[in-house]
């Protein structure tokens, strides 16, 4: 079982996407096990995307972090760093899918809804970041076993 760090941005709170950005994670299988609503630092900003901070957009992108409390997520599940990514879609809008959170529900790059980790060793990372290992729920759903390769077994 893997463990994903998802992020919802300051324009997914201000446009009411909160619901329809869990309904997806929770649809394809994924586990909640931890969230948090925080407003953000520039500090946090650097900590998030450190292989940015030197990008000229970097600043921009710091002020729309900080801009409006954010929801900060723990989701669990099979490989659920990249399944994440693929339920997000690319990073810009205009490129990602439609099926993905991004690709229906975004347009903009600097405006592109939620964030999540790019792999397990960022995942670890940016969890350790937001919440103590007391803040994330160990917990059993019944449903589990449907979501596995052979849930008969
Ligand atoms: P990701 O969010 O898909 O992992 P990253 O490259 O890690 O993409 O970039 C983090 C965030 O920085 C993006 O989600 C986007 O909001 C912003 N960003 C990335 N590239 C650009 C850019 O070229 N212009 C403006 N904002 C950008
Ligand atoms: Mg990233």
């Amino acid at each position: 079982m893997e463990d994903t760090f998802v992020l919802i941005k300051p324009d997914g709170i201000q446009r009411s996407m909160v619901g329809r950005i869990i309904q997806r994670l929770e649809e394809k299988g994924l586990q909640l096990r931890a969230m948090k609503m925080v407003w953000l630092d520039k500090e946090i900003v650097e900590e998030l995307y450190p292989h940015l901070k030197e990008r000229e957009f970097f600043p921009r992108l710091a002020n729309f972090m900080i801009s409006s409390p954010v929801l900060a997520m723990v989701w669990r599940g099979e490989g659920a760093v990249a399944a994440t990514r693929k339920l997000l879609g690319s990073t810009d809008p205009q490129k990602a899918e439609n099926g993905t959170i991004r690709g229906d529900l975004a347009l903009a790059v600097g405006a592109n809804l939620v964030h999540c980790s790019d792999s397990e060793e960022n995942a670890a990372r940016e969890i350790e970041l937001f919440f103590s290992p007391e803040e994330m729920w160990d917990y059993e759903k019944s449903t589990e076993i449907w979501l596995r390769e052979e849930p008969w077994q």
